[in-house]
């Protein structure tokens, strides 16, 4: 197995990557944004709940995304490896990831971190609300409010994860290709090594 985490703060192009990534790797795409978007759009509890806070800017609560990325493990046994899509974003998310993970014999190979300045993210973000229908996307408040957030509360997950030595950094500003060739070739990289020791 291998799973990998695409990490980075909101427009810093996680979504878009992840569509490529899957696409040649086979891995199983887990995006809770993607499937809090799924709930609210149908009308489930728990994406009433979580409308509440995404429409300001906030993270939903820990327990609520947990639940959902434990689901989404059980319901995947055949999977041959998952990339992670703005998950894990709290110290919490990533201590039960590491769990959840154990309980299936695996772990995180390694964490993709897509470095974009503030000013682009804003600029990224703006864009997408002039034809995405988010709501945090259209709304410069929301926005900012998103990216302290992601500085306050997601930014030290990496650290997290550069204890255990598993942090690249990856430049993430040029051609969505120019980045996607970047990625994979950090990628390649560690499936060679594991493919060379096993
Ligand atoms: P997400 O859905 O994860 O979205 P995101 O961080 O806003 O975007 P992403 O980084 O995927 O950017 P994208 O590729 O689309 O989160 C939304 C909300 O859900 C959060 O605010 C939170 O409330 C909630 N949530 C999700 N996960 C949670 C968790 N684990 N815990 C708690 N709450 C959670 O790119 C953005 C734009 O940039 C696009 O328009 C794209 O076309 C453009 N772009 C991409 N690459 C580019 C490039 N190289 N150059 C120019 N533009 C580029």
């Amino acid at each position: 197995m291998f799973n990998l985490i695409l990490f980075g703060p909101p427009g810093s192009g996680k979504g878009t990557q992840s569509e490529k990534l899957i696409a040649k790797y086979y891995l199983k795409h887990l995006s809770t944004g993607d499937l809090l978007r799924s709930e609210i759009a149908r009308k489930t509890p728990l994406g009433i709940e979580a409308k509440k806070f995404m429409d300001k800017g906030q993270l939903v609560p820990d327990e609520v995304v947990i639940g959902m990325i434990s689901y989404a493990l059980d319901d995947n046994p055949d999977a041959n490896g998952f990339l992670f899509d703005g998950f894990p974003r709290t110290a919490m998310q990533a201590q039960a990831l590491d769990k959840l993970l154990e309980l299936k014999n695996t772990s995180i190979n390694v964490m993709l971190a897509l470095a974009v300045t503030e000013e682009e993210l804003v600029k990224r973000l703006v864009k997408r609300g002039e034809t995405s229908g988010r709501t945090d996307d259209n709304n410069g408040h929301v926005i900012r409010t998103r990216i302290l957030e992601y500085n306050k509360k997601t930014s030290p997950v990496a650290e997290y994860y550069k204890k255990a030595n598993k942090v690249v950094m990856v430049k993430g500003e040029g051609t969505v290709d120019e980045i996607f060739s970047e990625l994979t070739r950090e990628i390649d990289a560690r499936m060679k090594k594991i493919k060379t020791s096993s």
